[in-house]
C-alpha cells in the first residue's frame, strides 16, 4: 500500500465522510493507545459515525475506568471492508488485532518515531508527546470539542505518555492542550489519582527487590533491573506491578539509560523495557525486533532473564561508550 503523508485537514476530511469504522490500538494498550482511541470514538459520535474500538486478546486494559468511559467495545477483528483507524501503533504487526495480511483501508494515526508508515493515510507526529494530542489537534481541525467523559481519557493519554508532563517531549502546545481538556471537564487530581496512586503493596515490594538488585553498566552510566517470576511471587505481585522501577532507575544521578528485565509466565520469556536521558534506546530494543521512542523503548525476547541482562550490559556498555567519545 502507498502511503501518502496526511495533514490534518486530509484525516479531518476522511473522517467526515466515513460511515462506519474500527479503531484499533497496539498490543498491551496503554492509558495513550486507549485515550487517543475513546478521543477518536467521541469525534466520530459526535460526526455521527458508527466507530467500535476493537482489541483482541487483551485480557488487561489500564485505567478502563478513566479511559474506556462509553467506548464500544468489541473483542473479535473488525469486519475486512471496514476502514481501520490505527492508534499509537507502530506497525501493523504492533495492532492488538490478527490483521497481519489485512488489505482494508487503514488511517495510521500515531507519534512514535520509528513508525512503518503503514496505510493508506498516515498522521505521524513524532513531535507530539502522545496519540492523544494528535488527537486533540484532530478533534481543532474539526472544530470538535471533546465532550467531558473523552477529555478525560484524552488528558489521561497525554498525562501518561508525557510522564505526566516531565518527559522531553512535553511542549507548550502539550500544556495547552492539557489546559483545554481541563476546561471541557477533565479533572487532573482525580486523573493522577486514578493513573497514579493505586499501586498495590506488592507492586512496592516488587519496585524495592528491582532496585535493590540493579546492577550497575558503564560506570554507574546505566542501570539493568531483573525482575525474575520468583521475586514476582516472593512480593506477592502480580506481573505487571513493575509501574515506575525503569524510571526510578532512570532518575538516579549519573544515569543515562536504565532496563527492566521481566521474565514472564506466558508469551515471550522476557519483557525489556528501556528508558534514557538521551542514548537512543529505540535503537537497542529495535536490534532485539522491538521499538519504542528515543527515551523509551521494549522488546521482547524468548532468552533467559540472566542471557537478556548479560546482552544488555554489554550492548549498553558498547552504546554508551560510542555516544562519549
Ligand atoms: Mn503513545
Amino acid at each position: 500500500m502507498k502511503a501518502l503523508t496526511a495533514d490534518l485537514a486530509a484525516v479531518a476530511r476522511r473522517m467526515r465522510g466515513e460511515r462506519r469504522v474500527a479503531l484499533a490500538v497496539h498490543e498491551r494498550p496503554d492509558v495513550d493507545a486507549l485515550g487517543a482511541a475513546a478521543g477518536m470514538a467521541d469525534l466520530f459520535a459526535q460526526l455521527g459515525v458508527e466507530a467500535t474500538l476493537h482489541v483482541v486478546d487483551e485480557p488487561e486494559l489500564p485505567a478502563a475506568d478513566v479511559v474506556l468511559v462509553g467506548v464500544p467495545l468489541a473483542t473479535q477483528a473488525p469486519p475486512a471492508d471496514t476502514p481501520l483507524y490505527a492508534l499509537d501503533s507502530g506497525s501493523v504487526p504492533r495492532l492488538a488485532l490478527g490483521l497481519d495480511s489485512w488489505d482494508g483501508p487503514i488511517v495510521n494515526i500515531d507519534h512514535h518515531h520509528d513508525n512503518t508508515r503503514f496505510g493508506e493515510l498516515v498522521l505521524l507526529r513524532p513531535t507530539a508527546s502522545s496519540t492523544a494530542e494528535v488527537v486533540c489537534d484532530l478533534a481543532r481541525a474539526l472544530d470538535l470539542t471533546p465532550r467531558p467523559a473523552a477529555a478525560a481519557a484524552l488528558y489521561a493519554g497525554i498525562s501518561f505518555d508525557s510522564g505526566h508532563f516531565r518527559h522531553a517531549s512535553t511542549t507548550a502546545h502539550t500544556l495547552s492542550t492539557a489546559a483545554w481538556l481541563v476546561s471541557l471537564g477533565a479533572d487532573p487530581t482525580a486523573i493522577y489519582t486514578a493513573l497514579y496512586e493505586r499501586r498495590p503493596l506488592g507492586g512496592l515490594r516488587l519496585w524495592a527487590r528491582a532496585v535493590a538488585g540493579a546492577r550497575e553498566v558503564a560506570g554507574g552510566r546505566a542501570l539493568v533491573a531483573v525482575l525474575t517470576l520468583a521475586d514476582v511471587a516472593a512480593a506477592g505481585a502480580g506481573e505487571g506491578d513493575t509501574e515506575g522501577v525503569v524510571e526510578s532507575l532512570r532518575a538516579v544521578d549519573g544515569v543515562e539509560a536504565a532496563a527492566l528485565v521481566k521474565e514472564q509466565s506466558s508469551g515471550p520469556r522476557c519483557r525489556v523495557s528501556l528508558r534514557s536521558s538521551g542514548l537512543d534506546v529505540s535503537a537497542v530494543a529495535a536490534a532485539r525486533g522491538g521499538g519504542g521512542h528515543r527515551q523509551a523503548a521494549g522488546f521482547s525476547a524468548d532468552d533467559s532473564p540472566e542471557e537478556v541482562t548479560a546482552w544488555l550490559s554489554s550492548e549498553l556498555a558498547r552504546r554508551l561508550k560510542t555516544a562519549s567519545s
